[in-house]
């Protein structure tokens, strides 16, 4: 995807993001408006545009965003009490990065939703 991409930019390096965990094929970084007192977006390296379409095209990468994930989740100290991972896809999903992001939120109950 490249240039147009906004996640893709910040994997180029060409955005500065607040990086908390890198592995090869994934990065996560706090999101620049948080919506919990902890929230991270992890994605894979790779272009693909939402869930559905990462499960689809590469299912182990799909594999390596949740274990990215759950990593970032022990080393917040979130294991004890819980988070949440959520990833928004399509218009009525409220997906406005189309560059596939779960959304990691912790350290607070949360209630029922998050937008
Ligand atoms: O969520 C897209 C999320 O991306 C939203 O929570 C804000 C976040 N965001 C947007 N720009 C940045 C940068 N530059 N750094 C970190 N986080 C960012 P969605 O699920 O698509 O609605």
């Amino acid at each position: 995807m490249g240039s147009d991409c906004l996640f893709c930019r910040i994997v180029a390096g060409e955005i500065p993001a607040t990086v908390v965990r890198e592995t090869p094929r994934t990065l996560a970084f706090r999101d620049i408006a948080p919506k919990a007192p902890v929230h991270v977006l992890v994605i894979p390296k790779e272009h693909y545009a939402d869930v559905a379409t990462l499960a689809e095209g590469d299912p182990a990468l799909a594999g390596e965003v949740l274990a990215t994930a759950a990593a970032v989740a022990e080393d917040e100290g979130l294991l004890g009490d819980g988070f949440r991972l959520m990833f928004n896809t399509g218009a009525y999903g409220g997906q406005e990065v189309f560059h596939v992001h779960g959304h990691l939120f912790g350290g607070a109950p949360l209630g029922p939703m998050l937008a």
